[in-house]
């Protein structure tokens, strides 16, 4: 199928005429083709949103949210169809995708529209006069999302970009174009405004440079690579645009002396290999207190043996394909460099070709579990982003905060314990956005989402989403 451009509320060819294949990682065959946007397109679609603001800002707040209502309904009727798309794009299983991308997607619009009720205007009054500090949308704003969780990050900044009265030109992954296509349909069918919500396909360096660019758009909300992240820094920073930047992250799994080694091997396991270990929020190193590591380690590999690796489509399949046979072969080129940074493989380190004839060439990883290599190697210290965990022990809890805070990331990370006390005392010392404690990827939409040092800059999430995607005046009104 042909998947075009949304812009104006039309599905338009690029201008260039020129199309870029889109395949399905698990079986390497080519379900779409995208169009390959340009700068016109990018302008195009630019020009829509910005005709486009003077009325979408001009509805009541309370109208938005009636919008974003409307926008979750109608997700939520076709949310098996988003769910089998994505897993389909993504080569992720088929349950993963109802449970978290689906499922979020809907509940991304459903919490902004929720969130967006409560918000007040402050005001502060003087001996001799009040301040009145209101909120006016930023404007057009660009959001570029990547492959991991399409539809998932691709919502979780439209719905509060739209609620607080922006316009929106957004480009998807090119590798992952196919469930923001799924919801210009679904505005389309609800007749949503021309020209408010924009999707131009395309490459990075060429549609989302384009973005990053324009001087009409005047934030950027971008989710990716660190690499990336510095590009879109580079690029926007100088033309002073509000940025938000989410970016990678080698986030670790601490298990405490006293945890309990059951339910911390399942969190670990879990953590680690999520959606292949292609979540940001995934612990890829997993630090162990010696005094336990013989006991839990065991428990750990059970819990990761017990993963099926396989066809994305069967509902007991646990880990499917990851994104690309490019980013398969990243990831098996680090299991390589492992070994001679002098790790051990206790479990998986090999590519996997499910028995199932469509599935030859699909790019299929076994979960991965390296042991012995240093903290400081660059397994241990690099973003892998795929099936892989490599596992360190530590003799005191202040080796362990030493050992989380010893990468150039600082984005999420979990701690395992009997005693919560200790397990938040410690939280405090990671230098890390989100932490949790005796649970993972455990998430409250109201709390603030982002990580420091290279994992990014800002936060969304709650107000935070509704405070990018605003700028604040304030009058200050002399009394009579
Ligand atoms: O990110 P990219 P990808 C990390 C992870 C992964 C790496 C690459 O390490 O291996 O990033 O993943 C667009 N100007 N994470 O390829 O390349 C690109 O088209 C403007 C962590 O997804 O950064 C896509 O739409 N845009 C992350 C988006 O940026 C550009 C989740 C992300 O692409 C661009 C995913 C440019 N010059 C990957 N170049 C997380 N924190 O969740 C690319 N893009």
């Amino acid at each position: 199928m042909d998947i075009y451009n949304y812009i104006d509320g039309e599905f338009t060819l690029p201008i260039s005429g020129n199309m870029l294949d889109n395949l399905n990682p698990a079986t390497g065959q080519i379900i779409a083709r995208i169009p390959d946007s340009n700068n016109d397109d990018v302008a195009t679609a630019a020009e829509a949103a910005k005709l486009a603001l003077p009325s979408w800002r001009g509805l009541t707040k309370g109208e938005r949210i009636n919008w974003l209502n409307k926008i979750a309904q109608a997700l939520e009727e076709r949310s098996e169809d988003i769910a089998k798309t994505e897993s389909m794009d993504t080569g992720k299983p088929i349950a993963l995708a109802r449970r978290v991308d689906a499922a979020r997607s809907i509940s991304n619009f459903r919490f902004f529209a929720k969130h967006a009720e409560q918000l007040t205007e402050n005001k502060f009054t003087m001996a001799d006069a009040t301040n009145y500090v209101i909120r006016k949308p930023v404007g057009v704003v660009g959001l570029i999302t990547p492959w991991n969780l399409p539809l998932y990050l691709l919502s979780w900044k439209v719905a509060p970009a739209l609620v607080m009265g922006n316009t929106i030109v957004a480009k998807p992954s090119e590798m992952t174009p196919m469930t923001a296509n799924l919801l210009a349909k679904t505005l389309d069918d609800l007749d949503f405004p021309k020209g408010v919500v924009n999707i131009v396909h395309g490459l990075g360096p060429s549609t989302g440079q384009a973005i990053l660019e324009h001087p009409e758009i005047s934030a950027i909300s971008f989710t990716g690579g660190t690499e990336t992240g510095k590009i879109v820094a580079k690029t926007a920073g100088p033309m002073f645009k509000k940025l938000s930047l989410e970016l990678g992250g080698k986030n670790a799994t601490i298990i405490l002396d006293d945890a309990d080694l059951e339910t911390a091997a399942t969190g670990a396991a879990k953590a680690a290999f999520t959606n292949s270990g292609q979540v940001c929020l995934c612990g890829s190193r997993v630090l162990i207190d010696a005094k336990i590591y013989d006991a839990f380690v065991p428990k750990f590999i059970d819990a990761v043996a017990a993963m099926k690796v396989g066809n994305p489509d069967d509902e007991s399949t646990d880990i499917g394909s990851v994104i690309s046979q490019q980013h398969m072969e990243k990831v098996l080129s680090y299991i390589e460099l492992a070994k001679q940074e002098g790790g051990t493989i206790a479990h998986g380190g090999q590519r996997i070709i499910p028995n199932h004839a469509s599935l030859q060439n699909g790019s299929f990883i076994s979960p991965t579990v390296i042991e012995n290599l240093s903290i400081s190697s660059r397994c241990a210290t690099e973003e892998i982003f795929g099936p892989v965990v490599t596992l360190h022990k530590f003799d005191s809890d202040l080796a362990a905060i030493e050992m989380t805070n010893s990468t150039q990331y600082g984005l999420a990370g979990s701690i395992w314990t009997s005693d919560t006390a200790r397990g938040k005392q410690l939280a405090k010392q990671i230098d890390s956005g989100i932490l949790w404690v005796n649970t993972w990827l455990h998430r409250d939409l109201r709390t603030p989402f982002g990580g420091v040092k290279n994992s990014g800059v800002g936060r969304e999430g709650g107000d935070w989403s509704l405070n990018f995607f605003s700028e604040l005046s304030n009058i200050c009104v002399k009394d009579d």
